[in-house]
C-alpha cells in the first residue's frame, strides 16, 4: 500500500487529497481545501497565486507522511520568472481581458486555419499563444526569461527543478498535436521564443525532491519525490474516467463543462475546426478531442450575485420549474467574464425571442437545461467529426454532485449517463504517481480499478427528445 498526494488546482477551489492505492484498492481522502480566489487589481484579473502555494505548503503538512507529491491544475495560464529565476508578478487569469481582439491580429501573421492545422487548438481567446502575443512589449515581458505554466511553476517552487508538462503544454497552441513536439514554425512565425519553455516532461517522468525549506514549512521528513502527472487537470480527471471499452464519451464538469472523445490521432480537419473542437494531448499518446462549454461558472456567478444562497435549496426549486423554457448557447464566449451573469443571461433570452427568467430557480433551471443542451450537442458533433459512436456518457468533477444536471444531460443525449468521481482530476493525479511507482498497469487497468473502487450513480434517458430536438432547433434558428 502506498499513498500519494494530489495538488489540484481548480478554478473555485485548490484541494490537496490524499490518494491510497494498493491491490484492489485505490481511496481518497480531502487534507486540505481552499477557496482560489481571484483578484482584480489596477492592472487587471490576477490569481493570487501566493495564497495557492500557501494553500498547497498547508495541504501537504495535513496530509502527512505521503510516499509522492503530483499537482494538476487548470491550463493555459503561467508565471514569467525573470534571469535570477524570481516570478515577475501574479499570473494573469484567462478570464482577464487583455486577449481582446489579439487572436485577430496573431491570424493576420499565422491564419486561424494553419494554426489549426499545425496544433489542432481550438479557438479560445485565452489559449497561452494570444496571452503571449498580449504580453508582448509589456516591461514584465522584457524581462522573462522563463514561462513556467501554473503546475509547473509551484512544483518549481516546491522542488527547485523546472520543467514543462506535456498535456498542459498542449494547450499552449505552440504544439502539435501529431509529433508531440513543439511547433518551431507556428513559434518563428509569431517571433515567441520556444528557449522561454523548460524542457518538456511527461506524466511519470521525475520532478525532484521538496525542498529542505519546503520539508521544514510542511513538517515531513525527506525525501519526499514529486511526480510528473498529467498537469492539466482536465487530462488528469479523463484518465480517471471509469470507462469499460470504447464506445464511451466523457464530460468533465466542474468551473468549465470539457466534453468529447478519447482518441488516438488528432482530428484536424476544417470541419471540425468549424465546430471548434480541440485536440489536446492525454496520457499515453491519446488526444482529448473536446469541446470546451461555459459549464457550471454559468451558475458559480449567479450565486455570487445572489448572495451565495443555498445550492442544495436552489436545485430542488430549479428541479420543479417547467423543462426548456428558455435556454442559452452555452459555449458563447460572451459569458467568459465574471459579473452580472443573471443579467446576462436574461439579456441572451431576451435577444433570442424566448421568456425572461426571473426568479433564482427559474435562472438556474435555464442554465442547467442551456448545459444539458450544450453536451447534447457537443457530443453529438464528436461523434460525427470522428465516426466515433458512443453508448454511454461518463460525467466526472464537481458537477456530479448535481444530480439534475446530470439527469438533465441523459436527457439531452438519449444515453445512460455513469457520474462519478467528483475528484477525477485528483485521482487520475494519484494513479499516474501510482503508475510510475509500478502499483497499476496501463489506462484499461486504471480504469478497472476505479469502476471497482469509486462510488457511481447512473441515470437513464427519460423520453421526450423530441423536446431537446426543438429547444436545439430554436436555438440554432437565433444563434447562428
Ligand atoms: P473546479 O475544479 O473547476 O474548481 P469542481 O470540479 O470542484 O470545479 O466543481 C465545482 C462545481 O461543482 C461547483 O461550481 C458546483 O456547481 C458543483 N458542486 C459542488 N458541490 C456541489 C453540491 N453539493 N451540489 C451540487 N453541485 C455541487
Ligand atoms: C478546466 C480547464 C480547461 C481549460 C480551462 C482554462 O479547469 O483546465 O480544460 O480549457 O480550464
Amino acid at each position: 500500500m502506498r499513498t500519494y498526494a494530489a495538488v489540484d488546482l481548480g478554478a473555485s477551489s485548490g484541494r490537496v487529497m490524499t490518494g491510497r492505492v494498493g491491490q484492489d484498492v485505490l481511496e481518497l481522502s480531502e487534507a486540505h481545501r481552499f477557496p482560489n480566489r481571484p483578484v482584480r487589481t489596477p492592472e487587471g484579473l490576477r490569481w493570487d497565486i501566493l495564497a495557492l502555494y500557501a494553500g498547497v505548503l498547508e495541504g501537504l503538512r495535513a496530509a502527512g507522511a505521503v510516499d509522492s507529491v503530483g499537482i494538476d491544475s487548470w491550463a493555459v495560464d503561467f508565471g514569467l520568472l525573470d534571469a535570477d529565476g524570481a516570478l515577475l508578478g501574479n499570473p494573469v487569469h484567462y478570464r482577464d481581458s487583455r486577449t481582446e481582439g489579439v487572436a485577430q491580429k496573431v491570424w493576420a501573421t499565422v491564419p486561424a486555419a494553419e494554426l489549426y492545422a499545425a496544433t489542432g487548438l481550438q479557438y479560445a481567446p485565452f489559449n497561452t499563444l494570444y496571452q503571449l502575443a498580449a504580453a508582448r512589449g509589456t516591461a514584465q515581458f522584457a524581462h522573462a526569461r522563463r514561462l513556467l505554466l501554473i503546475p509547473d511553476l509551484l512544483t518549481y517552487w516546491l522542488t527547485g527543478e523546472q520543467g514543462t508538462e506535456l498535456t498542459n503544454a498542449s494547450t499552449t497552441q505552440l504544439l502539435d498535436p501529431r509529433t508531440r513536439a513543439w511547433s518551431h514554425d507556428v513559434a518563428a512565425r509569431l517571433g515567441i521564443d520556444l528557449g522561454l519553455f523548460a524542457p518538456l516532461r511527461r506524466p511519470g517522468d521525475p520532478a525532484g525532491a521538496l525542498r529542505p525549506e519546503v520539508l521544514e514549512q510542511t513538517g515531513l521528513h525527506g525525501p519526499v519525490p514529486v511526480t510528473t502527472v498529467a498537469s492539466h487537470d482536465t487530462a488528469s480527471a479523463v484518465a480517471a474516467v471509469p470507462a469499460e471499452g470504447e464506445r464511451f464519451a466523457y464530460i468533465c464538469t466542474g468551473t468549465w463543462s470539457l466534453a468529447g472523445l478519447e482518441l488516438d490521432a488528432p482530428v484536424l480537419t476544417e470541419d471540425s475546426r468549424a465546430a471548434n473542437f480541440t485536440n489536446e494531448l492525454g496520457i499515453d499518446g491519446t488526444v482529448r478531442y473536446l469541446r470546451n462549454i461555459m459549464g457550471l461558472w454559468l451558475l458559480q456567478e449567479c450565486l455570487r450575485e445572489w448572495g451565495e444562497p443555498d445550492l442544495g435549496e436552489l436545485l430542488r426549486q430549479a428541479a420543479e420549474v417547467p423543462a426548456l423554457r428558455s435556454v442559452v448557447d452555452a459555449q458563447d464566449a460572451a459569458f467568459l467574464a465574471p459579473g452580472r451573469m443573471p443579467e446576462r443571461i436574461a439579456a441572451a433570452c431576451r435577444s433570442t425571442g424566448q421568456p425572461v427568467p426571473a426568479t433564482p430557480a427559474e435562472v438556474t433551471r435555464c442554465v442547467l437545461d442551456s448545459l444539458a443542451l450544450a453536451h447534447r450537442r457537443a457530443l453529438a458533433d464528436a461523434q460525427r467529426l470522428t465516426d466515433r459512436p458512443v453508448d454511454v456518457v461518463h460525467i466526472v468533477g464537481g458537477g456530479t454532485r448535481n444530480a439534475l444536471l446530470c439527469q438533465l444531460t441523459a436527457d439531452a443525449c438519449g444515453l445512460p449517463v455513469v457520474a462519478g468521481p467528483a475528484e477525477a482530476a485528483a485521482l487520475g493525479n494519484v494513479l499516474v504517481q501510482a503508475r510510475a511507482h509500478g502499483l497499476v498497469g496501463d489506462r484499461a487497468d486504471m480504469r478497472r480499478l476505479l469502476a471497482r473502487t469509486q462510488p457511481l450513480t447512473r441515470y437513464a434517458p427519460r423520453g421526450d427528445a423530441a423536446a431537446w430536438r426543438a429547444a436545439e432547433d430554436r436555438l440554432a434558428a437565433a444563434v447562428p
